[in-house]
C-alpha cells in the first residue's frame, strides 16, 4: 500500500517524511520517487497536474491538501472516488484570527486613523461601540461557523447567509437567493466565507456592493473582505466601487489570478487591504495528521469524515 504526494508549490519531500514517520506500515512516495502507478491507494494533492490520476488504477480516496476543492474538482481526469478535503482546528482558528483582526480594524476606524497619521491629523472621530457594526458572513460551514463564535464575544450584531436554513442563537439567519438582498440590506461589514462553486462564482460585484448597508458604521460606507477565492470577487468592480465609494474598504486574501497581477490597480489603492492568501494556511503537522488518521481510519473501516459532496461542489 502506497501514499503519493502530489503538492504543487509545497515542500513534498518535508511533507513525505512526516507522513512516513506517522504512518510506518505504508510506504511514502512523491513525484521524485519511482514508484509503480498500480502500487498507489491514496494520493494527497494540491494544484494536480493534468496528468495526476494517470494509471492509478488502485486509487482508494483522493486526499485534498485545501479545504477548499473548487480547483480540484475542475480536474479533467478526477477519478470517481470520495475526496477527503483538510479540515483541522489549527486551520479553522488562523482563519477566525484573519476574520477578527480584520472586522475589528474596520469598525475602529484603524485605516482612517492611519490616514489621519500619515497627514499629521488630529481628528476626533469616535467609531461606534461594535453592538452598532452589522457584520454579516457568507457561508456558515466550519469556517464561518467559527467566525461566528469568535466574533460574538466582541458584541456585533450578526449575521448570515448560507444554502440550507440553520439556528444560530444570537444570529440573524438568512437562507438562499431569495433572501440574499435582505442578508445584504443589513450589512456593514460583509464577510465572504463560501466556496467557489457555479452559484457563488463572481457573487462580490458591484450590484452585490450597492446592496449593503450605507448609514452604518461611520457613515462612510460598507466594507467587504474576502477570505475564501478569487472568482468570488469581481475585481474591476471592487476597484470601481472603492474609487466612487460604495466600499468603503476591502480586505482581500484571495484574487482572481494569485499570485496578484504586478498591474492590478489593487495593490496602490489605500483602502484595499491585501494579503496573499495566506488566511488559513494548513499546517505540515496538523495536516500529517489529520490525513495519516483519515487513512488509518479507512484501513480499519470507519467512516470517512469531510467527503466532499461533488453534485453540491463543497
Ligand atoms: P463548508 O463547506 O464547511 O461551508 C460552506 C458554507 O457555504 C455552508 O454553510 C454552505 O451552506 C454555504 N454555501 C454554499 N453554497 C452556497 C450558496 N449557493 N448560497 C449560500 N450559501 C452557500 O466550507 P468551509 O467553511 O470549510 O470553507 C469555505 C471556503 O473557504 C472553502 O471552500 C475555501 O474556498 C475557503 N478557504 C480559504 C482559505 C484561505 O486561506 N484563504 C483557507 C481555507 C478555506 P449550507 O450550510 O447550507 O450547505
Ligand atoms: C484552502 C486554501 O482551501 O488554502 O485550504 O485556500
Amino acid at each position: 500500500m502506497t501514499l503519493l504526494l502530489h503538492l504543487a508549490d509545497f515542500n513534498e519531500r518535508a511533507w513525505a517524511d512526516r507522513f512516513q514517520a506517522a504512518l510506518p506500515d505504508i510506504r511514502v512516495v512523491t513525484r521524485a520517487d519511482s514508484y509503480d502507478p498500480a502500487e498507489i491507494s491514496y494520493i494527497f494533492v494540491w494544484k494536480p497536474k493534468p496528468e495526476a490520476f494517470d494509471g492509478l488504477s488502485n486509487l482508494k480516496l483522493v486526499l485534498s491538501l485545501g479545504a477548499g476543492v473548487d480547483a480540484l474538482l475542475r480536474h479533467p481526469r478526477l477519478p470517481e472516488l470520495p475526496i477527503i478535503r483538510f479540515m483541522d482546528a489549527d486551520l479553522t482558528q488562523r482563519m477566525s484570527d484573519y476574520v477578527v483582526a480584520n472586522v475589528t480594524m474596520h469598525q475602529r476606524l484603524f485605516t482612517r486613523f492611519k490616514r489621519d497619521q500619515q497627514a499629521r491629523r488630529w481628528v476626533q472621530l469616535y467609531p461606534a461601540a461594535a453592538w452598532h457594526a452589522n457584520v454579516g458572513i457568507m457561508g456558515l460551514g466550519q469556517l464561518g461557523m467559527d467566525a461566528i463564535r469568535h466574533l460574538k464575544p466582541f458584541g456585533y450584531k450578526l449575521r448570515g447567509w448560507s444554502r440550507t436554513p440553520k439556528a444560530v442563537e444570537g444570529v440573524e439567519l438568512f437562507t438562499g437567493a431569495e433572501q440574499f438582498d435582505a442578508f445584504l440590506q443589513g450589512t456593514d461589514i460583509l464577510v465572504n466565507l463560501l466556496p467557489l462553486t457555479a452559484e457563488t462564482q463572481g457573487i462580490l460585484n458591484y450590484e452585490t456592493f450597492s446592496k449593503l448597508r450605507r448609514d452604518g458604521l461611520d457613515g462612510e460606507g460598507p466594507v467587504i473582505i474576502n477570505a475564501a477565492r478569487g472568482g468570488h470577487q469581481r475585481e474591476a468592480d471592487i476597484v470601481r466601487a472603492l474609487k466612487d465609494g460604495i466600499l468603503k474598504a476591502a480586505s482581500l486574501d484571495v484574487f482572481e489570478t494569485e499570485p496578484l497581477p504586478k498591474d492590478s490597480p489593487l495593490w496602490e489603492m489605500d483602502n484595499a487591504y491585501i494579503t496573499p492568501h495566506i488566511a488559513a494556511a494548513s499546517s505540515e503537522v496538523t495536516g500529517v495528521a489529520y490525513f495519516s488518521a483519515v487513512i488509518r481510519d479507512h484501513e480499519a473501516g470507519k467512516p470517512l469524515r469531510n467527503v466532499v459532496d461533488r453534485a453540491r461542489g463543497y
